[in-house]
């Protein structure tokens, strides 16, 4: 289905959860197990029309992380592109699908040789995979995230544990360490670069339970209140980004892939 400015949209309703997926971006916009609370946020100011990302869900940063080169798009041009579906198939455990992201469907990067794929698994659980492969002879450069929005309750109310100890703080620019779990009192924006394979997010209604595998560092980020625009004034409190990188992998030879993946279940309590 399509939405009234043309955006490709997947919608599955299977005997364990609802999802909803745009092919712009190969992003996730929603997940919510029967009986369960939605996992992710998805900004009621979302721009949905292809001329920006889709601020929720799971966006794609690839293949590079952060500001780019000079007049490249933040976050990689991954979340940019109409990806395809390649494969869908029903299974007991649920909805297995792949998306994938070629230079053919890139129009700025025709003649590269690499393909992005996600798998996603809609089931009691969430699971997805994104799968680089350099199809290339040469060395590619490769960073990649899943900037994956989850819903929060209040974000003061939020607590945090699994992310690692030590981190780089990119708002006061300068390497921090906390033995402990996160409350957030502040806009934050932070790497862990040691982080641990799992990651609990919990309030008074819900639990998240993350598992990150492939990554080299974990995200953290809410901006406060001083919002971008596709944001609502009150929305930054109802999410929290914790995001599943690979930030200082050396690229990738020719000829080699890498998965970043990530499972989530959530529960109310
Ligand atoms: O992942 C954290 C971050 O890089 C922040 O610095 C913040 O800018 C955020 O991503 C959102 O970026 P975006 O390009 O989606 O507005």
């Amino acid at each position: 289905m399509c939405n009234a400015a043309g955006l490709p949209f997947l919608q599955i309703d299977n005997a364990h959860a609802s999802a909803l997926i745009s092919l712009f971006g190969g992003q996730l916009l929603h997940y919510q197990p029967h009986g369960q609370p939605p996992l992710l946020w998805l900004s009621e100011a979302a721009v949905l029309d292809g001329s920006k990302a889709i601020r929720g869900g799971i966006p794609v940063c690839w293949p590079w992380f952060g500001k780019g080169a000079e007049g490249e798009p933040q976050h990689g041009f991954a979340r940019l592109q109409t990806w395809q579906l390649d494969s869908l198939e029903e299974t007991e455990a649920g909805t297995l699908l792949t998306l994938e992201l070629t230079p053919e469907l890139c129009p700025d990067h025709q003649g590269e040789q690499w393909r992005l794929a996600l798998e996603i698994e809609i089931g009691a659980e969430l699971t997805l995979h994104l799968h680089s492969e350099n199809k290339g002879t040469a060395p590619m450069p490769l960073q990649a995230a899943l900037h994956s929005y989850f819903h929060c309750g209040h974000v003061h109310q939020c607590r945090i544990e699994g992310l690692g100890h030590d981190y780089f703080d990119s708002l006061l620019q300068r390497a921090c360490y906390k033995p402990v779990e996160t409350v957030f009192r502040e806009p934050v924006d932070r790497i862990y670069a040691a982080p641990v394979p799992l990651t609990r997010l919990y309030n008074s209604h819900h639990e998240t339970s993350l598992r990150h595998r492939g990554n080299d560092c974990l995200v953290l980020w809410n901006p406060g209140p001083r919002v971008p625009a596709d944001i609502p004034a009150l929305g930054w409190s109802d999410f929290v980004c914790v995001e599943t990188a690979v930030l200082g992998l050396q690229g990738l030879a020719a000829g080699d892939r890498h998965t970043l993946s990530l499972s989530c279940s959530v529960r109310g309590i």
